[in-house]
């Protein structure tokens, strides 16, 4: 007997960044995501800034910060994987009916803060932007499909990055919010449930990880950017409560189960700490209200100052969130010593687990781990939880006949969710599970296409070819079973 409760939200996820495409279409304007999808350094078509010196640049990773004196280069000659990304702006309809298909109960997308308001200061939203995401709802209602919408994942409007110096910016917590104040009031009784950022630990997470060293300047401008996105993600919980008191707020973690490699007590300590700078920082900050006592060591280490007001205080304390989601991808081995097998992964570097297998991009597949997050933030925080991504980068091949035998990808869902039921055995209050990318889409790490996670397979290649045409692999039909059974049947 499986323990998922009736009613379980079971469902895939996508964002608007690696899907919707359409993107200077329908009034859209540019945003910072148009510029900065992916990048592998060596690769042309990942150019993505401009240093004081006139030279082309990769952004290496989520959260990077642009250079003093450096430029976004929206350069038309070079492809861009996100412009047209998987296309669901002219294919919603249809993917919709597949996830339909599948039986999904929750779809998880973002909102393009430019498609509403194309530069961010715009007074009224671009009603033609409002309207694409009725439509989508309404349609995802009809199918008995709850949508579950992150307002930001990573899309800040080209404008108010160049222009505004983006989240460094305080401005950008009330332009912000008036964003999030439409899609509050334009979406009432379509979508009851909201994540306010996606991955929003990644700024800090990243900061010296991956390789990246960075100074006390960067890590300034890091906690101060999230301090802004804090006390933006309040003001609109509050709001959103006040707009509808059944709408349901949640916060987004990027989750990753660090592990110390050996039992050195340093290790033990280090681990302890990178929990407290990497996950709880963020997540204290919006399910508490307010900021961990731990805080004020990870400031000085960095000589970093906020300068929090009292009035900030009072902001953070009425704006907690009422449930806990998180990405999940995979754990993360770390050490004091001297690293000699470096084991990658979503931006974030540590030694090779011998216990674990690692994926074709270098990430650990464990499963194990993901009930040991479950379970730590069940702890810290008593809310209902959602896994809102979790799946494979997987290299797929469509055989003559057009089918696609994904039994690696099947495989490592089956042992997901194993481990979720179990959680749920345990105690853990988890409400539902959307995995990632649950139609291809354009990988965020690396700009990719032929990293696919889908359900649904999509036609079309790294460099933009092919037909948009949807098929269905092997996991479609599987996970359709899944869901039919409530976790019963894997
Ligand atoms: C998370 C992001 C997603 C998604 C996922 C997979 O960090 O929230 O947007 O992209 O990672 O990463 P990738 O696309 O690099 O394989």
């Amino acid at each position: 007997m499986s323990h998922f409760p009736n009613g379980f939200l079971w469902g895939g996820a996508t964002a608007a960044n690696q899907y919707e495409g359409g993107w200077n279409e329908g009034g859209r304007g540019p945003s910072l995501s148009d510029v900065t999808t992916g990048g592998s350094v060596n690769s042309p078509r990942m150019i993505t800034w401009i240093d004081k010196y006139g030279s082309p640049h990769a952004s290496p990773s989520h959260g990077f910060i642009l250079p003093e004196g450096a430029s976004y280069a929206v350069l038309e000659d070079y492809y861009y994987p996100n412009h047209k990304a998987t296309d669901f702006y002219h294919h919603w309809k249809e993917d919709i009916a597949l996830f339909a298909e599948m039986g999904f109960k929750v779809f998880r997308m973002s909102i393009s803060w430019s498609r509403l308001y194309p530069t961010g200061m715009e007074d009224e939203p671009n009603q033609e932007g409002v309207e694409f995401y009725r439509q989508v709802f309404q349609e995802l209602k009809a199918h008995g499909i709850e949508p579950l919408v992150t307002i930001w994942h990573f899309d800040t409007p080209l404008y108010l990055e160049e222009q505004k110096n983006g989240w460094n910016n305080r401005e950008l917590v009330d332009l912000y919010v008036k964003f999030a104040k439409t899609c509050f009031e334009e979406y009432k009784g379509l979508v009851k449930y909201w994540l306010t950022f996606n991955e929003i630990n990644n700024t800090v997470m990243f900061l010296d990880m991956f390789g990246n060293v960075a100074n006390d300047e960067a890590f300034q401008r890091a906690y101060l950017q999230l301090h802004h996105q804090f006390l933006a993600s309040a003001k609109a919980v509050k709001l959103a409560h006040e707009i509808d008191p059944e709408y349901k707020l949640g916060c987004m973690i990027c989750g990753i189960a660090f592990y110390p490699a050996t039992n050195d007590p340093n290790d033990i300590l280090l681990n302890r700490n990178l929990w407290e700078k990497n996950i709880f920082y963020c997540s204290d900050v919006q399910c508490k209200g307010e900021y961990p006592r731990f805080a004020k060591r990870l400031w000085k280490e960095h000589d970093v100052d906020l300068a929090i007001s009292e009035e900030d205080r009072k902001i953070l304390k009425e704006g907690t969130v009422d449930f806990y989601t998180f990405s999940y991808y995979m754990s993360n081995s770390i050490t004091t010593h001297q690293a000699e097998d470096k084991a990658g992964g979503n931006g974030v570097e540590g030694v090779k687990n011998p216990y674990l297998k690692y994926s074709d991009w270098g990430w650990a597949f464990d499963p194990v781990g993901l009930r040991y997050f479950l379970k730590v933030i069940d702890d810290r925080y008593h809310k209902p939880i959602m896994i809102v991504e979790n799946g494979l980068g997987a290299y797929d091949k469509v055989e003559e006949d057009g089918s696609i035998h994904d039994p690696f990808r099947i495989e490592y869902y089956r042992k997901h969710i194993q481990e979720m039921d179990k959680a749920i055995e345990e105690g853990v209050d988890l409400i539902g599970y959307t995995t990632w990318g649950c139609i291809d889409l354009v990988s965020a790490g690396t700009g990719e296409m032929r990293k696919r996670y889908g359900f649904i397979y999509v036609d079309m290649d790294d460099e933009g070819n092919g037909s948009m045409a949807r098929s269905k692999k092997d996991s479609f039909y599987w996970y359709k079973k899944v869901i039919a059974s409530n976790g019963e049947d894997l």
